[in-house]
């Protein structure tokens, strides 16, 4: 696909911005490849994906600086909504996404970033939100997500100084989970999205569903979400196994065997 590559391994997708030539910037063909790679992921399949950028340096350097420069109020609206409504579908996503930023992940990057179930970074990699030096606001949901990630305070100084950050200050204000060298990044995001995998994947999914739709709600509703979520689990047959293998390693630990979740 043009400017996105997914490549499936065993259970788990690897989805590559591809645009090196222009830092993996953002146009709206790359946002239309985004999505297309996203839906067409067989999600009976995949249990977690990687998403990341071609090239040693750059993980995505924002939207596109010229495709933007000329649009009036009505078309920076409808790109902001286009940015919008793909970064939504990876937040919703039914099965974990993972973002490895290998660099630059400024603007767009930073955003789609957050749009991920989780960050980790190499050693190179530098964020920000440099839009109001660029005479605009964040546009992909960088004012929302940034706040809810780190808080309001610190999100607003980043966004009204448009001061771009290292891996390690990413790190030391969560924006991060961790900081790898570049040659140890992808390995490391995929070992991770392969533990996600080896779980039950109802499982795995319902977790997710249960803390993104609880963060859009009070406890006590959110509270509800999780137990029927948790109800539901145990309509599967992963539950069933999961629970009768523990029962098995208890009653005689030479029975423990690795269960081979169905997705059932
Ligand atoms: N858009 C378009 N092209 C870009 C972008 C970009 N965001 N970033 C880099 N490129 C291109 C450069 O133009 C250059 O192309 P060429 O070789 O044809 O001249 C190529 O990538 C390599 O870039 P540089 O030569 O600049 O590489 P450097 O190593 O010198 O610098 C930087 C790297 C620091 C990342 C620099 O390229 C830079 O500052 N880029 C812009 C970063 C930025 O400001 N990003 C935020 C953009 S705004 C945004 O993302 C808003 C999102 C919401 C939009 C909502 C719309 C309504």
């Amino acid at each position: 696909m043009g400017f996105v590559n997914c490549e499936v391994k065993e259970n788990i997708a690897v989805v590559t911005i591809n645009r090196p030539e222009a830092l993996n910037a953002l146009n709206s063909q790359v946002l239309d490849d985004l999505a297309a790679a996203f839906d067409g992921i067989d999600t009976n399949v995949v249990r977690a994906v990687v998403l990341t950028g071609a090239g040693e340096k750059s993980f995505v350097a924002g939207a596109d600086i010229g495709e933007m420069s000329t649009l009036s109020k009505a078309e920076g609206e409808a790109f902001g909504k286009k940015g919008n409504d793909i970064f939504r579908k990876i937040e919703q996503f039914p099965v974990p996404v993972i973002a490895a930023i290998n660099g630059f992940a400024l603007g767009g990057g930073c955003e789609i970033s957050m749009s991920c179930d989780i960050r980790i970074c190499s050693d190179n990699a530098m964020f920000g939100q440099p839009e109001v030096g660029l005479g605009i606001t964040p546009g992909f949901g960088g004012t929302q997500r940034l706040a809810r990630l780190i808080g309001a305070g610190m999100a607003k100084q980043l966004i009204y100084t448009a001061r771009n950050i290292k891996a390690d200050e990413a790190l030391r204000i969560g924006l991060v989970n961790a900081v790898y060298t570049q040659e140890e990044l992808l390995p490391a995001a995929e070992k991770m999205a392969s533990q996600i995998a080896a779980n039950a994947p109802i499982a795995v999914r319902a977790c997710k569903k249960a803390i993104n739709d609880g963060l859009q709600t009070d406890i006590d509703n959110a509270l509800v979400i999780e137990e029927k979520l948790f109800g539901s689990c145990f309509e599967t047959e992963d539950q069933r196994e999961g629970m009768a293998n523990f029962l098995r390693k208890k009653d005689d630990p030479a029975k423990v065997k690795v269960v081979a979740f169905k997705n059932a």
